[in-house]
């Protein structure tokens, strides 16, 4: 783009797993790419391996942008999940941001960061007196919901959901159960934060006007929320060839280099999803059952520092493996793929997704069909909007949330029959894969969207 953002200076500030961390760095690298000076606050130790890999990479392939390290006082608590305990880190250490963002030079523009740090990073931000926006990392019906929520808390115990503008009427049982519970953790993080939207100077999302549409004109409308602060569609964040996924094509893509177009269905949950085993096992018989080409990627736990552990045949049984190897059509893995590079090759035909925003925002980008299978938080609302809305995918309404039931190999290989045998779903990703194209190519919706917001940025300095 233009010189004229040249001076533009931008501090990024990301929160725990690569969910949060991979947006953030794509759009550095878009930001950066504009001419514009980034420097990334990078909270420290990261949770897991793959955040840290990320962020060498990615640092190594923009050596312009500057990285400022937040050593973070440790967590308030050794039980729970890694990555919820990495946001109570992040959240108690913000006070430490305050000089590392006053003494910045040239001066900050603007100031960028997670929706998970709303509340304890909004008084630093203020202090600074830059403008400041958060990246909500996920959809916007997601962020509808988010920021609709406080209002319409009290009233969920006697209704069966709400109509929030812009969007279909959402079911309690599509809204994430961490949020719906009122000890959970989830729960108190929104109440919290999304009263504080207000005070932002406007929020980012990964997504594209002809995407969400109906969704982000209610939204900036006032519809959803009176005085909410402009929400700029920037997406889709392109996956960059620079730092992700560097070094050799692994086993996956040479494996689907040798399968026939189309034919592969790619099986992953995201970096932080681990299956129980029985579940897993279950999934290995489903793919079998389906009679489709397969490239699945196994989680045994949560953070991939603890996976020695646990081999993939402890995982998944001598059997299932057996059989697998017998039919000869299938390759499982248990590491981090390149997922990008994945949805990318021409052999795969469908995804079966945990529906994490990033994943659909990918599959939208490279035009592959999803199976959805949500299992916890904001996934199903996603998944029934890639159904519903995008109109690119399935997803199946009683297979629970995340340990709720056992899926069975029978349903699985069937929905996965299902997806691999719908031509109008090909058809419809492959629209919504020029659509993602359009909008940051030169002229689309979120390229003049990201004009606009740098403009700013450069007038309020
Ligand atoms: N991912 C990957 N390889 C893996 C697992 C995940 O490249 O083996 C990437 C995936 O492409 C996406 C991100 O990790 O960019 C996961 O984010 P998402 O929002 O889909 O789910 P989360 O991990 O936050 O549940
Ligand atoms: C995971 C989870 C529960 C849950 C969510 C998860 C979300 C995501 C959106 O990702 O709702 C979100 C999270 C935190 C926040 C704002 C928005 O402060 O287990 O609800």
């Amino acid at each position: 783009m233009s010189s004229s953002s040249s001076c533009v200076h931008v501090a990024l500030l990301p929160s725990a797993g690569m969910g949060h961390l991979t947006p953030f760095l794509r759009l550095a690298a878009t930001l950066s790419r504009h001419n514009c000076h980034v420097t990334l606050i990078t909270p420290q130790p990261t949770v897991s391996n793959a955040e840290s890999k990320l962020l060498s990479n990615f640092f190594t392939a923009f050596p312009h942008v500057n990285q400022l390290n937040l050593h973070l006082l440790p967590s308030s608590s050794s039980n729970g999940d890694p990555f919820f305990l990495q946001f109570d880190a992040i959240r108690r250490s913000s006070h430490l941001l305050h000089p590392l963002l006053s003494s910045l030079s040239p001066p900050l523009s603007s100031f960028v960061y997670d929706m998970t740090l709303t509340s304890p990073v909004l008084p630093v931000a203020t202090a600074i007196g830059v403008p400041h926006y958060i990246l909500f990392t996920s959809s916007a019906s997601m962020f509808s919901f988010y920021s609709f929520f406080p209002t319409a808390a009290e009233s969920l115990s006697d209704c069966d959901g709400f109509d929030i503008p812009g969007l279909s009427f959402l079911s309690k049982s599509l809204m994430p159960p961490q949020v719906l519970d009122r000890e959970g953790v989830f729960r108190r993080l929104f109440m919290e934060d999304s009263p504080k939207l207000l005070k932002l100077h406007g929020v980012l999302l990964n997504t594209f006007e002809e995407f969400e549409s109906k969704t982000l004109k209610a939204l900036n409308l006032g519809y959803v929320v009176k005085d909410l602060p402009p929400v700029h569609a920037l997406g889709p964040f392109v996956p960059c060839y620079e730092f992700e996924g560097l070094g050799e094509r692994g086993e996956p893509l040479k494996w689907l280099d040798e399968q026939p177009h189309g034919s592969v269905i790619y099986v992953c949950f995201g970096s932080r999803t681990a299956l129980e085993g029985k579940q897993i096992r279950e999934i290995g018989d489903g793919l079998v059952r389906s009679g489709f080409r397969f490239l699945w990627v196994v989680k045994g736990n949560k953070v991939d520092k603890e996976d020695e552990e646990n081999g993939l045949k402890g995982l998944l049984g001598t059997e299932i493996l057996e059989k697998i190897r017998k039919e000869n059509k299938g390759l499982v893995v248990k590491e981090w793929v390149d997922q990008r590079q994945i949805l990318d090759h021409s052999a795969v035909g469908g995804f079966v997704s945990h529906c994490g925003w990033n994943s659909v925002m990918e599959a939208a980008f490279y035009g592959v069909p999803i199976l959805g299978w949500p299992l916890l938080g904001d996934q199903r609302i996603n998944a029934e909007f890639v159904v519903s809305n995008g109109g690119f995918g399935i997803w199946k309404k009683d297979w629970g949330w995340e340990g709720e039931r056992l899926v069975r190999g029978e349903e699985i290989g069937e929905a996965i029959k299902e997806l691999m045998s719908n031509e109008s779903l090909v058809t419809k990703a492959k629209e919504v894969k020029v659509a993602a194209r359009k909008a940051i190519g030169i002229g689309g919706s979120s390229e003049i969207n990201l004009q606009k917001l740098t403009e700013e940025w450069k007038k309020s300095q």
